[in-house]
């Protein structure tokens, strides 16, 4: 049987328990680390991939890489409004081939291979410090052919980098681009078992940090001196009402006490 104790201690076991079950269920899941399935990515393997175009008259639109063609090898985004990005075979090897009609003018153009499972590899040399086991050699953007754009971007690492992965790369053009561009730019692939993932920034929680103020200083305000012309009362002989209060209470105070001499 229960008693009144028993009962209490049964309600703040169930208490405990069921925060820590909530607490359990709000815990965040260990995240695995990305894996590499190799270094050879093809266009295909990039399908998913976000790709930007910024037009230099303002706007911009973005669609998502998928793969095409008979051989699995091929992917790339069309869009509508007149330009293509498209990758054929073996990124290390292979160019990419950016086309753009002349009707456009497009200021930047935006590769993240986050949603295609793929990041950058950047750095050439294996045997670099900056090398990250498992994705081998990689290659940094190149020009093969076309308007080199004036400025170019790796940004968005991911968790295992050591320097060489990325997610996104972008490319831009001060005064617009359009044609045709074929570049070199190396990709590989997250498994689907551990994929991509990217480092979250840390978002610092806000720190007041209290500060020795200088003593605050105290200026005179020094006005200008303002003459104003006082109207001064001309002297009068009558008395002031306190005083002439004062004088009747003495003469009613004197006039009580003879009457009390009188009645005495
Ligand atoms: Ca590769
Ligand atoms: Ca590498």
């Amino acid at each position: 049987m229960f008693n009144a104790t028993s009962l209490k201690q049964f309600a703040v076991i169930s208490s405990i328990a069921s925060s820590v079950a909530a607490s359990a269920l709000l815990a965040p899941a260990a995240l695995a680390e990305t894996v590499l399935t190799g270094y050879v990515t093809t266009g295909a393997d990039m399908a998913g991939a976000s790709i930007t175009a910024s037009f230099l008259d303002g706007g911009s639109e973005t669609l998502t890489w998928s793969a095409f063609g008979s051989d699995g090898n091929e992917g790339g985004v069309f869009s509508d409004l007149g330009w293509s990005l498209t990758q054929k075979r073996d990124s290390f090897s292979y160019p990419w081939l950016f086309s753009v009609g002349n009707s456009l003018s497009i200021e930047t153009l935006t590769i993240d291979l986050f949603g295609g499972n793929s990041v950058f590899d950047t750095i050439l040399d294996s045997q670099s410090a900056q090398n990250t086991d498992g994705s081998k050699q990689g290659k940094p953007f190149a020009v093969k052919n076309g308007l080199a754009p004036e400025s170019v971007e790796y940004s968005t690492p991911i968790d295992i980098s050591q320097g060489d992965l990325f997610s996104t790369l972008t490319l831009g053009w001060e005064n617009g681009f359009s044609g045709v561009l074929e570049f070199v730019a190396d990709t590989d692939s997250g498994t689907e078992a551990n994929p991509v993932v990217i480092v979250e920034p840390v978002i610092a929680e806000p720190v007041v940090v209290e500060q020795d103020l200088p003593p605050v200083i105290l200026v005179p305000i020094v006005n200008e001196v303002v003459e104003i012309a006082i109207d001064t009362p001309a002297a009068t002989s009558v008395p002031e009402p306190g005083t002439l209060l004062g004088l009747l209470a003495i003469a009613g105070l004197g006039r009580k006490v003879a009457q009390r001499r009188q009645a005495g």
